[in-house]
């Protein structure tokens, strides 16, 4: 049984044939009697009873690879406590069966709306029409699928990923304007993930026009530190003259750069490096000069996912696509803000 609290306002006309229907239906009477009532057998679980717009919502996140991940997780399952929304959270561990699983589970329990954020693009048509068939409306954030049919989601919040590539090509190109010849070697986030697989084509369409850039190595370090340490031994080891390393988040900066200072080398010297992301370890390194430039990518999606679920649950429209707004740090600027970083 879906656990709801009848509230005022009405969603837009659905089949009265659907679960959201005879919700919507409902509501309009109890709209009409401008009173709020909660369904007996309806009390929502978890959270402290649920409010006057009580829902239940499943979410299933990647995994905690990294501290990215882990301010996510906090920012999302706080803002869904705020909201007195219960939240059914699973950790997939970065792995996409395991997602699948939460999903088809979060549908055997009829919540009211699942969100989640794919560990990879592709290979979630079958899973999502389960839960359009089931009549459970879904939500992407942080990353995206490649699904020719979008009707399988409402709406995806998250950053531009191919935007935050092109911010780091442009950075370099500006850092190395005098250079003749800069080889680059590259630390890809995870396999198949739209940030990997975006940030690389926007930093390589930004640099494409400028012949002095060589990328001569790549390679997934699975956006954790350990990987990004063990992709940048090696990257040292068969690679004499590294100018610039291009990580695809901070955390695998971070391991890099353990791996360039075990070599004798200075980051941020010897080697550039250009990340994405600027949580507080991050930021730190590049205040204290060992990441030279780091394109921001907020993991605060808690408070728009609220407001997405609340609204796809009434049943009104939402916009197709949500772009979270991020900026850019050097490291003076990175500086002046780590003081009021909140992650
Ligand atoms: C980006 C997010 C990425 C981060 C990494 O939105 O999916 O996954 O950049 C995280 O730090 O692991």
């Amino acid at each position: 049984m879906n656990r709801f609290a009848l509230t005022r306002g009405l969603g837009a006309a659905a089949p009265t044939g659907s679960r959201r229907g005879r919700v919507r239906s409902v509501i309009g009477l109890a709209a009409a009697g401008a009173v709020l009532f909660t369904m007996s057998g309806c009390a929502s679980s978890g959270g402290s009873g649920g409010g006057a717009d009580s829902l239940t919502v499943g979410f299933a996140q990647v995994g905690a690879e990294s501290a990215w991940r882990t301010a996510n997780t906090k920012d999302i399952q706080e803002s869904f406590k705020t909201a007195d929304i219960p939240l059914k959270f699973s950790d997939a561990q970065g792995k996409q069966e395991n997602q699948i699983k939460a999903i088809r589970s979060y549908i055997q329990q009829k919540v009211d709306v699942i969100a989640f954020s794919p560990v990879v693009e592709s290979g979630w048509d079958t899973v999502l029409n389960e839960a359009k068939d089931a009549d459970i409306p879904v939500v992407l954030t942080d990353r995206s699928v490649d699904s020719s049919d979008d009707s399988l989601y409402k709406s995806f919040l998250g950053s531009d990923f191919v935007a935050e590539g092109e911010k780091a090509g442009e950075w370099a190109k500006t850092e190395f304007a005098d250079a003749t010849a800069v080889n680059v070697v590259e630390l890809q986030g995870t396999t198949g993930a739209a940030p990997a697989n975006d940030r690389a084509k926007g930093f390589r369409t930004a640099i494409e026009g400028d012949s002095k850039f060589k990328i001569i190595a790549s390679q997934t370090g699975d956006f954790t530190r350990a990987g990004g340490k063990q992709v940048m031994e090696a990257f040292l080891k068969s690679n004499p003259k590294i100018d610039l390393l291009y990580a695809h988040n901070d955390d695998m900066g971070l391991g890099a750069i353990e791996a360039i200072e075990a070599a004798g080398l200075k980051p941020g010297v010897d080697i550039k490096i250009v990340t994405v992301d600027a949580v507080h370890d991050g930021m730190q390194a590049l205040a204290d000069g060992k990441i030279n430039f780091i394109v921001e990518c907020s993991p605060l999606l808690g408070g728009q996912l609220v407001d997405i679920v609340k609204k796809v649950a009434a049943g009104e429209t939402v916009d197709k696509r949500i772009v979270t707004e991020e900026t850019t740090f050097t490291q003076d600027q990175a500086k002046a803000a780590l003081p009021d970083r909140k992650y």
